[in-house]
């Protein structure tokens, strides 16, 4: 029987590939990994990558994104149908249409939004950024896609603005309900509460702290607090156990486990440099308009 680390350490310097792990990844995955963070560190890695070969351990439009950003490398996704349902929940039809009821107001696409979204957009954002990007605009009003609960948080951020907002969300963290956070209070009443901003409304109402996953690692690293409730996916928590092994973390809600980021394992990453799979191709008239979209971004942050 091979050996799957010792195998991918030997392909990645064949292949002279990068390997990158959004948090959310096993820990398996991560523990391969040159780097582990979320999309929108991932998203620099890649783009100052000296490696021919990206092999993107996450979903489909981080991917994108790292090809977005780096055209001229090889972007491969080690399970082909690694999707977003979120990032699905909007076409780039439905945001021309939504662009001609609001003529002249400028859209703020989530990264988690497929490269065709972001040529449509102006300026793209991550949840660890969100309220600087919306904030960073002249207009009074933007569009903002597609979670409606990431652009209610951003909005309640920045009352001065006026945020219209798409009705999509994220399917995993849509499963947390306020109850769920009043139990967990009731269990844990000396724990800190993290909640990540796709969450809905009600429940972000009665967190502790709100942040992406980078902000609720760095939270949770700073925090003088012993024990911790997070409200995001579980690969947050496994990182944290693992990195912060004196301090305790519980999961909010046990339906936090994203389907989509747990297909990738350490076998598929095997393969993704053995057989060079799956390669990532965006159509050429949709990358510089995206490329321009995420550049906006990364001025800005
Ligand atoms: O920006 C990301 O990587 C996502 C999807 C979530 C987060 O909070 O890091």
């Amino acid at each position: 029987m091979i050996d799957l680390t010792t195998e991918i350490q030997r392909l990645k310097q064949d292949r002279n590939a990068v390997i990158l792990a959004h948090n959310y990844q096993l820990d398996e995955v991560q523990r391969v990994a040159d780097y582990v963070g979320d999309s929108l560190y991932l998203s620099k890695v890649a783009a100052n990558s000296k490696q021919d070969v990206i092999v993107f351990c996450g979903v489909r439009f981080m991917a994108e994104t790292a090809k977005i950003l780096s055209p001229t490398k090889t972007v491969l996704l080690p399970e082909k149908d690694a999707g977003c349902p979120l990032a699905e929940m909007i076409t780039a039809e439905g945001l021309r249409t939504l662009k001609s009821k609001h003529p002249g107001v400028p859209v703020v696409c989530y990264i988690n939004s497929s490269a065709e979204v972001k040529a449509e957009s102006d300026i793209c954002c991550t949840s660890a950024n969100a309220v600087k990007i919306v904030a960073s605009l002249s207009d009074r009003k933007v569009i903002f896609v597609p979670d409606e609960n990431l652009g209610d948080y951003v909005a309640k951020q920045i009352p001065e603005k006026e945020l219209i907002l798409w009705k999509g969300h994220c399917v995993t963290h849509a499963k947390v309900k306020a109850e769920d956070v009043k139990q967990v209070r009731e269990l844990y009443p000396a724990a800190k509460i993290l909640i990540h901003p796709e969450c809905n409304p009600a429940v972000v109402k009665l967190a502790d702290f709100v942040g992406s996953t980078s902000e609720i690692i760095r939270y949770a690293e700073e925090s003088e607090e012993s024990t911790f409730v997070i409200g995001t996916e579980m690969g947050v928590v496994c990182t944290l156990r693992e990195t912060l092994p004196n301090k305790q973390f519980f999961l909010l809600h046990p339906g936090l486990v994203c389907p989509n980021m747990k297909k990738t394992r350490l076998e598929s990453v095997y393969q993704a440099l053995h057989n060079h799979q799956y390669e990532i191709d965006v159509e050429q008239e949709h990358i510089l308009s995206a490329q321009r979209t995420l550049e906006r971004m990364l001025e800005v942050v």
